[in-house]
């Protein structure tokens, strides 16, 4: 890649006239990639007034300062194959972290009079759920209900920023979930009133009556950044810039028309305001994620490190499709317009997409909190139907191996989940069947009714042991 000779998009609106309308929590690569992208382009075509403020609420205060630093403007570097093309994006206009900032700096700006949306990205771990209904076991919600005034969760701050609004006579806010969850608006809502009910109903009530928590389908493969990735963006640019992001050129969001007050322009910026999401969401779930988990840990136990490097390999580039053609298609009801075997294909090429580093490792984090939504809900609908799903089964069954830490040919794996440490006693105390019946006994990630089935149990079984002894590809191509 030659360098200085990339041109970069600069902001090309009076970034002096934004006002803070827009907050968007957890504030990292994706949403970097994604919303802001959309919502910089929306400026560039509308000059409106819609600034945003951007906060993380755990880690990464200090990369918070930086973007201050750089006055809140960064890079967005769009890759395919040797392409690059730089995006300067200049939305920002402050940044919140309760680390740094205090406890009430959060709650105060959810409580300004201009805010009018919250765009979330917190990860799936981040909406405290178990069962569709606020995990009040969670030890951060334990403690955010104990002491509500100084939350620490995204849920605890949401329901204190919003009681402030209400006690200031406020009108309430659009919450809006960007995560990789079905109906994940109507996971937030459930997972919001059920804190603030705890605390006070009429405070539930103010919600309910005054905010709105649209779903949103969110799309753009957008890996963390490596230290070889901030060389090559400053290579393009010419001079380095830590708050940069690489991702690929492909984006999509398809958002529940349903706003509590104004809505920014997100349609001139190529996002689609629909009636009902759940179609777009069940597709992009099931056919993308669920095959970067399938090719993430399958790909990780065969020491490939990243989806690229599978899908070089002709049996893990052929079973990806399989598996979306064969196992996830056949579980949706497809969106109107949408042809499927053509958006399977335009997945394997986005996986295929060499300049994205994105690391097998992880997309396989946090698998108990993935698994449901990608590979286990259509499961339950094989089992439904009686249809096959040894694609499927064979990526469950990877999950469980990868949990022991270990690649197929001795490499270290590492866990990264919030329920790392039970998965390690299970680890430490089983093996074989009797590993696959504990883990299988996680009602988190199987529910009560998957290990209440003996075809889903030997069916896991036999697709674990398959992994045990035989090598990765031949079982691929089996
Ligand atoms: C990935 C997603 O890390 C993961 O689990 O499957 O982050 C994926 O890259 C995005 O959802 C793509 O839109």
């Amino acid at each position: 890649m030659s360098s200085v000779s990339h041109l970069v998009e600069s902001v090309d609106y009076d970034r002096t006239k934004l006002r803070i309308r827009l907050l968007h929590i957890g504030f990292g690569a994706f949403a970097k990639a994604h919303v802001l992208v959309f919502h910089d382009e929306m400026l560039r075509r509308t000059k409106s007034d819609w600034g945003v403020a951007v906060a993380r609420l755990n880690s990464g205060a200090d990369e918070l300062t930086g973007l201050d630093e750089a006055d809140g403007l960064f890079t967005v570097g769009e890759m395919s194959g040797d392409d690059l093309s730089l995006c300067q994006v200049g939305a920002v206009c402050a940044t919140v972290h309760p680390k740094r900032d205090g406890v009430d700096a959060l709650p105060n700006r959810i409580a300004d009079p201009d805010l009018a949306v919250i765009t979330l990205t917190i990860t799936e771990k981040g909406y405290c759920l178990k069962d569709g209904r606020l995990d009040e076991d969670n030890a951060g919600i334990r403690q955010d209900l104990a002491t509500p005034d100084a939350p620490s969760t995204a849920i605890g701050v949401l329901v204190e920023g919003l009681r402030r609004r209400q006690a200031a006579g406020l009108a309430g806010l659009t919450i809006l979930s960007c995560d990789n969850l079905p109906a994940n608006g109507e996971l937030c809502r459930r997972a919001v009133l059920d804190f603030a009910a705890r605390l006070n109903p009429d405070l539930a009530e103010w919600i309910e009556g005054n905010c709105t928590f649209p779903c949103s389908m969110v799309d753009r493969i957008t890996p963390a950044m490596t230290d070889s990735s901030f060389a090559t963006l400053e290579n393009a640019l010419g001079h380095a810039d830590r708050n940069g992001i690489l991702c690929e050129t492909f984006r999509q969001w398809v958002i529940e028309d349903r706003f509590a007050g104004p809505r920014p322009d997100w349609h001139l910026a190529g996002a689609e305001f629909v009636e009902d999401v759940a179609s777009f969401e069940d597709m992009k779930l099931r056919m993308l994620n669920g095959s970067h988990s399938f090719l993430a840990y399958l790909g990780a136990l065969a020491d490939k490190e990243t989806i690229a490097d599978c899908m070089a390999d002709p049996a893990f580039r052929q079973a990806a499709l399989n598996l979306m053609l064969n196992e996830q298609a056949p579980t949706l009801s497809v969106p109107d317009g949408v042809d499927i075997k053509a958006y399977a294909d335009a997945l394997i090429a986005r996986f295929e997409n060499t300049a994205l580093h994105h690391k097998t490792t992880q997309i396989a984090s946090d698998g108990s909190q993935k698994l449901p939504q990608r590979l286990l809900a259509p499961i339950r609908q094989h089992l439904k139907d009686n249809s096959p799903w040894p694609l499927s089964a064979l990526a469950v069954a990877a999950w469980m191996l990868y949990c022991r830490g270990v690649s197929r040919t001795g490499a270290s794996l590492p866990l990264n989940d919030p329920l790392s440490a039970r998965i390690g006693t299970i680890v430490q105390e089983t093996d074989g069947n009797s590993y696959v019946d504990r883990m299988l006994s996680l009602s988190e990630v199987f529910g009560d009714d998957l290990p209440g089935s003996a075809a889903f149990g030997s069916t896991i079984k036999s697709a674990y042991q398959r992994l045990q002894t035989s090598d990765i590809a031949s079982i691929l191509k089996a």
